[in-house]
């Protein structure tokens, strides 16, 4: 076991948090959360947010920003709504999107949470600019969510991390192949939920998409604890193999980041912070990482790809078997 002996500085938050809230925002909203995020072309950020509604039911909406910072330009309207006359699994509406560029394809993939009446799975719409979209329905049945693409084939298929899970058992975070983004198999485990007292026993899913380093696919995922006032939403580290994702390499023990502040502690679920997508800045190690704070507004902290690397090369264990996780 390695203790840091810190809280880790790996996360910088933005003094003026929280960035973005349903009280700036042009029409009626109940909470403005979990985005997804991507850089333009020209270098605008772009975050699609997801705005609950006074019904209780989420939809997406766009702001942009020249820096990634502040002075948001919000979309007058919804950017994508759910349309359960089509896709009757979006009845209850569309959550936490995450978007991932890809290039043979020169469309986005933005995965996101579909409502259904069975359950929450995952649903995949491609884009090439953010006002039209392909939907492809829902690829993921229920119970399912947490999904995001590799931004390119892997040995010729692509490949998606999603989080299955079954009310009443752990739930660990998977990964799937398609030949053609519509049928998915040769599904595995990849991470699995640690037990007991650990701070994400029973339940992980993936945070933002992974980021690619020489040293591996860095993944930023989140962690539940469950306590007798609710559950704490954090994050940890994991490193996987650049060839073979599927192989976990190293894996962070202590979270690197939790609920703290203010808008991160109270709000509509008090003790979630829920990272959801990251734009690296022109220096090429700088991460903006943008997280849902209370399940109530959209919150950035700032982090170096380095800094997370060379932490998790310090501190990770080796993924394999290490029998007092479980
Ligand atoms: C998860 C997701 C997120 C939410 C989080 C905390 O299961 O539904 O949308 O932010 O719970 O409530």
């Amino acid at each position: 076991m390695t203790i840091t002996g810190q809280k880790v500085a790996l996360f910088t938050r933005y003094q003026a948090n929280p960035i973005l809230t349903a009280k700036g925002w042009p029409y009626p909203a109940n909470s403005v959360f979990n985005a997804g995020a991507t850089r333009l072309e020209d270098g605008t950020t772009l975050l699609l947010c997801r705005v609950e509604d006074l019904r209780g039911h989420s939809h997406f909406c766009a702001a942009r920003s020249d820096n990634g910072i502040d002075n948001w330009r919000i979309d007058a309207a919804p950017m994508l709504v759910p349309e359960p006359a089509r896709y009757p699994e979006e009845i209850w509406g569309i959550e936490d999107p995450r978007i991932v560029f890809l290039e043979e394809l020169e469309r986005y993939a933005v995965t996101y949470t579909a409502w259904s009446r069975g359950g929450p799975g995952v649903s995949l719409a491609l884009t090439a600019d953010f006002r039209d979209f392909e939907r492809l329905g829902m690829v993921m049945p229920p119970h399912d969510k947490d999904a995001a693409f590799f931004p390119r084939r892997l040995n010729g298929r692509w490949a998606m991390i999603h989080r299955p899970s079954t009310p009443g058992e752990d739930s660990h975070i998977w990964m799937s192949y398609s030949p053609d983004l519509k049928h998915w198999g040769q599904h595995r485990i990849i991470l699995m939920a640690r037990r007991g007292a650990w701070w994400d026993a029973g339940k992980i899913g993936l945070s933002c998409p992974l980021i690619e380093t020489p040293e591996g696919w860095l993944m930023i995922y989140h962690g539940v604890k469950r306590t007798m006032s609710g559950s704490l939403y954090r994050q940890g580290l994991a490193l996987l193999d650049l060839e073979n994702p599927e192989r976990c390499l190293l894996r962070g023990e202590q979270w690197v980041f939790g609920p703290e502040e203010h808008y991160e502690l109270v709000g509509d679920v008090g003790g979630v912070a829920f990272l959801t997508g990251y734009t690296l800045q022109d220096d090429g190690d700088t991460l903006y990482l943008y997280y849902g704070g209370a399940d109530k507004c959209v919150a950035v902290a700032t982090a170096s790809v380095r800094g997370l690397v060379d932490w998790i090369r310090r501190y990770g264990e080796p993924h394999a078997a290490i029998d007092s996780w479980f």
